[in-house]
């Protein structure tokens, strides 16, 4: 395993991702917690089926329930972190500020929260996708599934912890042409207390990425070719996953054709400029 600060991606796959940046989520029809697919929020208890809840614990709502944008004029706010115009907690109940009263709460266990987006756009013949996950869960996160396989992605239990958004976690294989479908398993733990909601709250980074290469051992194996876009706003990262060449770029090199120079490390802000690059690895 290797742990990229540039992407912050941790995986057992061996490669290099170039991935290409400014590709707004509506693009996907991907969307926060809380957010339409045209990226307008939700008014607070009201429901949407951007996020339904699939399943839950005994007690819970029913199979293929709407979720719901959290009252915040109340408990759990100002323990759960404020709804923004980028997202917004989303739930089983509209409110749970008068649970004293109502009686209104969820049950301890794992309930699951899904979403869909379009991926029918995006041409898997030249390109990859990277989906970048900010998530906050009441009160822990025990998997992410892609298109029904596990991502790996857990947030453990820790009391309280609903203020600061956990990640970034990364997802650059799984995805299929056409719909694709995320599924949250949210573990609702602490049940000491008569109101106990389950919440989540999540933003995204989409991106195409541009090819994997694979490479050896001690240096990169094969020679490949990519055109890069330079229009404005488009930047490139790149990220070395395999174990123990964390370096491989520094060691061998890029060539810039097109610039006349050769670039010794990697530099993100040199593909920055209006020029037309072509990177050749070697
Ligand atoms: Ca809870």
């Amino acid at each position: 395993m290797f742990y990229s600060p540039l992407l912050g991606k941790l995986t057992t796959s061996l490669g290099i991702v170039l991935a290409v940046s400014g590709q707004a989520q509506t693009d996907w029809n991907l969307a926060a917690t809380g957010i339409d697919s045209n990226g307008i929020p939700i008014p607070e208890m009201t429901s949407t089926w951007v996020y339904n809840i699939v399943s839950s614990p005994t007690g819970g709502v029913p199979p293929n329930s709407p979720s719901h944008i959290v009252d915040s004029s109340g408990w759990p706010f100002p323990h759960w972190r404020a709804n923004t115009t980028a997202s917004q907690w989303i739930a089983p109940h509209p409110s749970y500020k008068s649970y004293r009263t109502t009686g209104i709460t969820d049950p301890q266990g794992v309930h699951v929260f899904r979403t869909m987006f379009d991926l029918s756009s995006l041409d898997f013949s030249k390109y990859g996708f990277l989906l970048r996950l900010h998530i906050i869960a009441d009160n822990s996160l025990p998997d992410v599934l892609l298109n029904g396989i596990s991502t790996g992605i857990k947030i453990p239990f820790v009391p309280g912890n609903f203020s600061e958004f956990q990640g970034p976690f990364d997802i650059l294989e799984g995805f299929i042409s056409g719909t694709n479908i995320l599924d949250f398993a949210v573990s609702n733990n602490f049940s000491s207390l008569a109101g106990n909601p389950v919440g989540l709250r999540v933003e995204y980074e989409a991106r195409k990425t541009l090819g994997t290469i694979s490479m050896g051992p001690i240096g990169l194996t094969n020679t490949n070719l990519f055109t890069l876009d330079t229009s404005p706003g488009v930047r490139y990262d790149l990220q070395s996953n395999a174990s123990g060449v964390s370096n491989q770029w520094n060691s061998t090199g890029l060539t810039l054709v097109g610039d006349g120079g050769t670039m010794t490390g990697f530099d993100p802000a040199g593909f920055s400029t209006s020029k037309t690059y072509r990177v050749i690895i070697k």
